[in-house]
């Protein structure tokens, strides 16, 4: 996809209510310093539009990003993040639920976690969570240039039973370094660009 243009167009916290968006939305999870913000930077070209921060656990917002006027990348807050308390974990979550259950035009969330690592408790959490809310998460094993190529196959396999991966699950590894990973990703928005939500094709399917 050519990016002509990308812009932060709504940002909600806690009491907000949501945006009703006409164009497709493709959400991007994943514990703090994952790299969520670089990736969103990565496939949009831009250097700083979504902010990297080497301290985790700013985001507590869910920002929509509005890319050619023809669909919306959102970038969930980060969980994990030890410095909060439970009350305020507890509010975030409750916040991406309620966005999850809400959104009539999310085609895909995407799940970050960091290649060199088994997955935590809250990734799979996560994970499931995704999955309970009806859409199938898409794995995005991030950080690849910190790893040996000869390593990759094992890490994909640690992360993949980890978070107790569906057999036809997807993972790509992804690198804000070298861009690895990116055209398949941009394959993989464009192709659902089109299609019905995922909890629509469910829902029809058990008619
Ligand atoms: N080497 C390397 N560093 C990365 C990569 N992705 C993110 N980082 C670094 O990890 C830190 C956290 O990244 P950020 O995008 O802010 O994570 P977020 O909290 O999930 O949004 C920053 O210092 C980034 O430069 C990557 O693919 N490779
Ligand atoms: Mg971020």
């Amino acid at each position: 996809m050519i990016i002509k243009k990308a812009e932060l167009e709504t940002v909600c916290g806690v009491t907000s209510t949501f945006p009703q968006n006409d164009h497709p939305e493709f959400a991007f999870a994943g514990k703090s310093n994952v790299g969520k913000s670089s990736l969103i930077n990565g496939l949009l070209n831009r250097k700083a539009l979504a902010r990297t921060s080497s301290q985790p656990g700013k985001t507590q917002t869910i920002n929509f990003y509005h890319i050619n006027d023809e669909l919306y990348f959102v970038d969930l807050p980060g969980y994990g993040y030890a410095k909060v308390t439970q009350e305020v974990k507890a509010k975030w979550g409750k916040m991406i639920e309620r966005y999850l259950k809400s959104s009539d035009v999310l085609k895909c969330v995407f799940l970050l976690v960091d290649i060199r690592h088994e997955p935590s408790e809250n990734d799979k959490t996560m994970y499931e969570w995704i999955l309970y809310n009806g859409f199938h998460p898409v794995v995005i094993a991030t950080k690849l240039d910190k790893i040996k190529r000869s390593q990759v196959a094992k890490q994909v396999k640690l992360v993949r039973q980890g978070l107790g991966m569906e057999k036809d699950g997807i993972l790509i590894p992804f690198s804000a370094e070298t861009k690895q990973g990116k055209d398949e990703i941009w394959t993989l928005i464009e192709s659902l660009m089109g299609n019905a939500p995922q909890q629509l094709e469910e829902a029809e399917v058990q008619e």
